[in-house]
């Protein structure tokens, strides 16, 4: 039996599933548990006037718990997952939530992780001698390891910087593995060389889950990186058709006749870049009719150089 997992991106006005996980971009940043939801406000800033909701479901009466900093909410097939605190000592705080977080979804039965997001502040700061963003990669890469979670199996994830000095991550578990999938424009980020981060960072391009409604692609943060390389640093619209190639590239590889993408979020470095990658999207998705519902954060990319990174689900 397939599972059933839909995601939806909504306005802040209109009413949305009553139970499930949501994220929204409210302050302050945490996670809210209440009977049936599980709330994360990323500590990131929508920019006006995008005021989405987006809505995570899965069938079954939903099982809250919590163990410490970990919140939990059980479905039949789907489990949500969330941890939060300080985001000082980064590394080691990094490495004690993934631990955390993954033996509380082992303990229930949810093996694979299909997810994962992680919103940390200060991203290009300095700790132990590497960039924050490094030292997150080197805790995350240490549980994982620990936990022998094979490179093959990893999650499609995101992690960006926001204005908030708080750890956020949270994830969505399964008990069949999703398919993990590569893009062949870019090198595998677990297989980047050093010199990005002593610990590659360890995800996959995104994951495919076959569910009862068809196939959900679930699309990692995309930048304009081709094999390992950063491209066009000083040029946001080449960077934006550049995160556009490769998410094109990234559904032919799942198969052209998967559905197209029903959401997106940019993230964007500098708000007043939006109105020119507007324009790079309304030209690319042009011909889908309708095109994805967009929405759009402030948000800081894990390389200095890139300006924007897109996200999403093909449902
Ligand atoms: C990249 O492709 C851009 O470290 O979890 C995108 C998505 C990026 C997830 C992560 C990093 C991560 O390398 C950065």
């Amino acid at each position: 039996m397939p599972l059933t997992l839909r995601s939806q991106l909504m306005p802040e006005a209109a009413t949305g599933p009553d139970t499930g996980l949501r994220i929204r971009l409210r302050e302050p940043a945490g996670i809210e548990a209440a009977r049936g939801t599980l709330e994360i406000h990323p500590g990131l800033s929508p920019l006006a006037p995008d005021d989405y909701v987006e809505y995570w479901t899965a069938p079954g009466t939903p099982r809250s718990s919590r163990e410490g900093p970990v919140h939990l909410l059980e479905h039949d097939d789907v489990l949500f997952a969330s941890w939060t605190g300080p985001d000082h000592g980064l590394r080691e705080q990094t490495e004690q939530a993934y631990q955390s977080l993954l033996a509380a979804c082992r303990t229930r039965g949810y093996e694979h992780l299909a997810r994962i997001w992680n919103f940390f502040g200060d991203v290009h700061g300095e700790e132990d001698g590497l960039e924050r963003y490094q030292a997150f990669c080197v805790g995350r890469a240490a549980a994982l390891e620990a936990l022998q979670v094979p490179l093959a199996s990893m999650p499609a994830a995101t992690a960006i910087g926001g204005d908030r000095r708080q750890l956020v991550i949270y994830l969505i578990a399964t008990r069949t593995p999703a398919k993990p999938l590569e893009n062949p424009r870019q090198v595998s980020a677990y297989h980047y060389p050093a010199r990005y981060s002593p610990k590659s960072p360890t995800f996959a391009r995104a994951t495919q889950l076959d569910t009862a409604d068809g196939p959900l692609i679930l699309l990692s943060g995309t930048a304009s990186i081709v094999g390992h390389e950063s491209r066009h640093p000083d040029d946001v619209v080449a960077q934006a058709r550049e995160t556009l190639a490769n998410l094109q590239a990234l559904h032919n590889t799942a198969g052209r006749k998967l559905p197209r993408p029903s959401w997106l979020r940019v993230y964007l470095r500098r708000p007043e870049d939006r109105p020119r990658v507007a324009a790079v999207l309304a030209e690319h998705y042009n011909a889908a009719h309708p095109g994805p519902i967009v929405q759009w954060v402030r948000g800081d990319i894990c390389r200095r150089e890139l300006l924007l990174e897109i996200e999403g689900v093909h449902a």
